[in-house]
C-alpha cells in the first residue's frame, strides 16, 4: 500500500508521523472519510470543501490548494490500483513541543490513506439495525462544534462503547437539551406520514455529505424534507428510520431503545432511497483512471 505524507509516497511500514505531532498529542487536526465506487471518488469536492471548512474553524492552514489535494487524493487511489474502497484524508497540526499551544507547530501534515473498506454485513442492511440512546451527550456546538470533523473523536467513541456495552452496533446521541443529534459516525433520519425529518445541524449533527445527498434524492423523489428538533418520542413513533454516512451508506433502523420502528422491517421509502443512492454511487464521482 502506498500512503501519501506531505507530498511523498511511503510503503505502509515506513509511513510514520512524529510522536510530537499535535494530531497525536492533542487530537489537534481534521479528517475526511471518502468512498471510492466503480473507479470514481464519490463526492470528492464536497469532502474537500468540508475539510477546508473544518480547517477554517480551527485556524489550521492546509498547506495545499484544493486542486492539489484533489489531485493527490485521486493519485493515491491510482497508485493503490483501487476501484472500490475508502480514503482517509488527514491534516494534523504538525510537529510541535509538548505544550498544547498550536503556535509551536510550524508545518501541518497532510496524510492520505486509500484502502479497502470494511462495511457492515449485508444481512444487517436487509434486516435493519437495532440502536439505543446512550448517556454520553453530543458535544455542545459552543464547546467543540460537531460540524468540525476533528481528530478528537472521544465524544463519539464513548457513545460507541456505551452502545457496545448495551449489545448493539450504534448509539443515538442526544444533545445537552435532550434533542436527537446524530449517531457516532452517522446522521439519523426518520420518516413519518410520507415526510422525511432529520435533526438540524444546530442540534449537534455533522453536515453529513451522505445526509445532503439523501436530502437531495428525497426532494427529487417529491418527498418533503424538514429539519426540526427531534425527541426520542419522535423516533419511537416514526414509520421508518435510517442512518446515513460515508461508511454505513444508508442503514435501516428497526428498533430503538426496545421500541419496534414501523413494522420492524426496513421501510419502503428507506429501501427506495437506498436504491437511488446506490444508483448515484455507480455513475458519479471523480474518475480515477481517465
Ligand atoms: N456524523 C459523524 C459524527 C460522522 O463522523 C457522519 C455523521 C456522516 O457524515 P458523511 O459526510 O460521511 O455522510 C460522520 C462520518 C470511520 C468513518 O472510519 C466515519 C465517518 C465517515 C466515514 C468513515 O469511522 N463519519
Amino acid at each position: 500500500m502506498k500512503i501519501f505524507i506531505d507530498g511523498k509516497y511511503f510503503d505502509e511500514r515506513t509511513a510514520k508521523v512524529s510522536v510530537f505531532d499535535h494530531g497525536l498529542l492533542y487530537g489537534d487536526g481534521i479528517f475526511e472519510g471518502i468512498r471510492i465506487y466503480n473507479g470514481r471518488v464519490f463526492k470528492l469536492r464536497e469532502h474537500i470543501d468540508r475539510l477546508f471548512y473544518s480547517a477554517k474553524a480551527i485556524l489550521l492552514e492546509i498547506p495545499m490548494t484544493r486542486a492539489a489535494l484533489i489531485k493527490a487524493t485521486v493519485e493515491t487511489c491510482r497508485k493503490n490500483k483501487l476501484r472500490a474502497g475508502y480514503i482517509r484524508l488527514i491534516v494534523t497540526r504538525g510537529r510541535g513541543t509538548l505544550g498544547l499551544n498550536p503556535r509551536s507547530c510550524k508545518n501541518p501534515s497532510v496524510i492520505i490513506i486509500a484502502d479497502k473498506i470494511q462495511v457492515y454485513p449485508q444481512g444487517l442492511y436487509a434486516r435493519g439495525m437495532e440502536i439505543v440512546t446512550v448517556p454520553t451527550v453530543r458535544n455542545l456546538h459552543s464547546a467543540v462544534n460537531p460540524a468540525i470533523k476533528s481528530l478528537n473523536y472521544l465524544n463519539n467513541i464513548l457513545a460507541k462503547i456505551e452502545a457496545n456495552n448495551a449489545g448493539v452496533e450504534e448509539a443515538v446521541m442526544l444533545n445537552a437539551e435532550g434533542f436527537v443529534a446524530e449517531c457516532t459516525a452517522d446522521n439519523l433520519f426518520i420518516i413519518k406520514n410520507g415526510e422525511v425529518f432529520t435533526p438540524p445541524n444546530s442540534a449537534g449533527a455533522l453536515y453529513g455529505i451522505t445526509r445532503q445527498t439523501v436530502i437531495d434524492l428525497a426532494h427529487a423523489a417529491g418527498l418533503k424534507v424538514s429539519e426540526p428538533n427531534l425527541t426520542r418520542y419522535d423516533l419511537f413513533n416514526a414509520d421508518e428510520c435510517f442512518l446515513t454516512g460515508t461508511g454505513a451508506e444508508i442503514m435501516p433502523v428497526v428498533k430503538i431503545d426496545g421500541r419496534v420502528i414501523g413494522n420492524g422491517k426496513p421501510g419502503k421509502l428507506t429501501r427506495a432511497l437506498v436504491e437511488k443512492y446506490h444508483g448515484l454511487t455507480k455513475v458519479t464521482g471523480e474518475p480515477i483512471y481517465s
